[in-house]
């Protein structure tokens, strides 16, 4: 009777188990694509809709169609250079007395392979200024930060093309190239609608073409998603991993006739990609090269409602320029510590 039951058991497991299994996500759904990469949007529709963009330092117009076509735009000479300069002697400061802060960094190297995301004063100064290191959410810290986050200039061709107020999500500041393998961003930085995400790349400086640039693949945002055999995310369940996705990409622009294009922009001009452009960080040609830059990741108010690392608490918000982003839950004493942006 025993061994039946358990034979029973055993069956009704193998036929409900994947009934109960949610569908993996394979694709972004149609429905919920940001309306630019919708097959009937109408640019032109859109800004006679919405006159209001004015005092920008590019035609919002123009932007908007190299966007639906290419998946990113450059905007040249969008960002105050005092600014930018601001942000990196922040950053010096933040690496000379690190034991004084607790911003985060992730360090990629072996040593740090089971930890490598650590409060920045218990990392060791010589990491902090050599490659493999990425200062995480800065902007929580820094006034300026914020500041060139949420800057009109990003603000308003975000809001265009979600057609939604803008939200902040996450940065990351680099003082050398990432060296990162080709990616796309919707399977890491997770919005509760993963097609409604962006990125801003700023350089903090301008960009050496032997210090490991960005480089991108124009058109790829329209290319099939990868499944990392558990959908479109990559997290614990996935039986693939990022190297099969850089390969994956890699392989399916080139069959596409996807031109391989590097980042070599100027201090004060901005690159914005969208959720799905294929990109990464070039190896580092010169080691005494630095490649100061700092990363910003938007989704928009439908699609970001709570703070991830809080996802079931009310978010604080900070507005700019009509974009908010969301002060850090956990750690609400180190708000705003640089705070020289005030004043700028
Ligand atoms: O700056 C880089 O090299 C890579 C940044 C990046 O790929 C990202 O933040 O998604």
């Amino acid at each position: 009777m025993t061994t039946f039951i358990a034979r029973l058991k055993s069956v009704v497991k193998r036929v409900i188990a994947p009934v109960r299994q949610p569908n993996p996500i394979t694709k972004f759904e149609y429905s919920t694509l940001p309306w630019i990469d919708k097959g009937d949007a109408d640019v032109d529709a859109f800004i006679r809709q919405n006159p209001g963009h004015k005092d920008l330092s590019y035609d919002l117009a123009e932007k908007m169609k190299f966007w639906r076509e290419n998946g990113y735009v450059i905007l040249e000479q969008a960002l105050q250079k005092e600014w930018l300069d601001q942000l990196w002697l922040e950053a010096e400061e933040l690496i000379e007395h690190h034991e004084k802060y607790q911003t985060l960094v992730r360090v990629d190297l072996p040593s740090y392979q089971n930890n490598p995301i650590q409060p920045i004063k218990n990392v060791p100064k010589s990491i902090l200024n050599g490659p493999y290191i990425k200062f995480n959410d800065f902007h929580d810290n820094s006034v300026i930060g914020k500041k060139l986050m949420l800057h009109q200039n990003i603000v308003s061709f975000l809001s265009a093309i979600f057609d939604d107020k803008v939200i902040g999500m996450q940065s990351l500041l680099f003082k050398y190239g990432s060296q990162q393998a080709t990616h796309q961003d919707f399977a890491y930085v997770v919005s509760e609608i993963p097609s409604h995400l962006a990125a801003a790349w700023i350089p903090l400086e301008d960009v050496h073409a032997d210090s490991g640039p960005l480089f991108y693949y124009p058109g790829s945002h329209k290319i099939d998603k990868f499944n990392f055999g558990n959908g479109i995310f990559f997290n614990d369940k996935s039986t693939l991993n990022p190297d099969h996705f850089a390969t994956y990409l890699d392989e399916t622009c080139q069959k596409a006739g996807l031109e391989k294009k590097t980042l070599l922009i100027k201090k004060g001009d901005v690159l914005i990609w969208h959720a799905a452009l294929a990109h990464g960080g070039e190896k580092i040609g010169n080691p005494e090269l630095t490649r100061k830059s700092f990363v910003c990741h938007y989704s928009s108010s439908k699609a970001y409602q709570h703070h991830r690392q809080s996802p079931n608490a009310e978010p604080i918000r900070r507005t700019i320029n009509g974009a908010d982003v969301f002060a850090s839950p956990i750690m609400p004493d180190q708000e705003d510590i640089f705070d020289a942006g005030k004043t700028m």
